[in-house]
């Protein structure tokens, strides 16, 4: 594969070359992921910025239809859309995304918009780095606005949020008990709560539910990254396509301020970091699990069952002699 000109032409916009790019960095294999790194480094430094927005929500809060009304909106003003799905639960996957392309017709034919499914992976760290990596190819290729999407399980906001530069959460008009249920963490990590389901009969509790939220955020933490009035909770309505616009505006103009703040960048510069370190242990997770690794471990784990070596001494030999962490160390010794 000639990685150069996968490059121009992902550079160029070109869709295929961004599909097939994708495609390389969700492999699993080792040629492939090799590949996959020689392109990222031959696109570092494109200088094109993207927005990158994570959406979480529960099933069935929305997430799919705000995706096609909203996207449909900024292509509508010009802008490209790129639409990436995170879906570590391996029972739903390919499921939601077959839900999605239904939900997401129209979006997904239009020439301005890129939606890529989520691949069936198990492991959450291959799929933060799929869905990082697939991020910074859009950019490239430059989409103005990259949606990453999730469903609301575990640690998936998380991670979505540490590859996004607003992060917002979908809800669903609900009782007073009902917004207990959203757990601090989450409300902690968005900049935007969006109650969607904002018509007809839901209207009047969307309403008041967002005034719960609003209450319930003003007793947060104030964050450095936030001007005053973030983070906020509007009410929308997806299928109504009512309050889409007055949430982009506020999108705007925190991401603006987060700009001319530096805090954009600052996150940015922080995010790559945390990947870097995520990536290494991921790596030393990886290699542990190969051979001879994995043979010294079980050999060792049963030396410390027989009591033939301490927990301590064991782990130590096998860090240094076969993963060699210290090797530098032990030559100047
Ligand atoms: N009344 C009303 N219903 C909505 C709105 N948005 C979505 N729905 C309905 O809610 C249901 C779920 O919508 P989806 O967009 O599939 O929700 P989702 O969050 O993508 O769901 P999963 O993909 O299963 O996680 C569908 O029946 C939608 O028609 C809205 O703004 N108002
Ligand atoms: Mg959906």
């Amino acid at each position: 594969m000639d990685i150069d000109d996968l490059a121009s032409r992902i550079r160029a916009g070109e869709r295929r070359a961004l599909a097939r790019a994708i495609t390389l960095v969700e492999s699993g294999r080792a040629d492939h992921r090799a590949q996959a790194t020689a392109l990222l480094e031959a696109l570092k430094g494109h200088g094109r910025e993207a927005l990158r927005v994570g959406l979480s929500g529960t099933p069935g809060v929305g997430k799919s239809t705000f995706i096609e009304a909203f996207g449909l909106m900024l292509t509508g003003q010009g802008l490209r859309v790129a639409v990436l799905a995170v879906d570590p639960s391996s029972a739903r996957s390919g499921g939601s995304i077959l839900g999605d392309k239904t939900r997401m017709e129209r979006l997904s034919r239009d020439p301005q918009a890129f939606i890529r499914p989520s691949p069936s992976q198990s492991q959450l760290g291959g799929v933060a780095r799929r869905t990082r990596e697939a991020a910074e190819l859009c950019e490239a290729a430059g989409f103005d606005v990259v949606l990453i999407e999730t469903v609301g399980v575990g640690q998936s906001e998380t991670m979505v949020a540490e590859m996004s530069d607003l992060f917002l959460l979908l809800l669903a008009p609900a009782g007073g008990d009902e917004l207990q249920g959203v757990k601090r963490g989450i409300m902690e990590m968005a900049d935007i709560l969006l109650v969607n389901k904002a018509d007809g009969d839901l209207k009047t509790t969307a309403i008041r539910t967002c005034a719960d939220y609003a209450g319930a955020l003003r007793l947060l933490r104030k964050r450095p990254q936030d001007p005053e009035g973030f983070p906020k909770a509007l009410t929308v309505s997806a299928i109504e396509q009512e309050g889409l616009a007055r949430a982009w505006e506020e999108m705007q103009s925190l991401a603006d301020w987060r700009r001319a703040q530096g805090h954009f960048a600052g996150r940015r510069a922080e995010q790559a970091r945390h990947w870097f370190e995520a990536e290494v242990r991921e790596g030393l997770l990886a290699r542990l699990r190969r051979e001879p690794v994995r043979g010294a471990m079980a050999a060792l784990g049963a030396q410390v069952e027989a009591g033939a070596i301490t927990p301590s001494a064991a782990a130590d030999e096998l860090l240094s002699e076969y993963l060699q962490l210290d090797r530098g160390a032990r030559e100047e010794a």
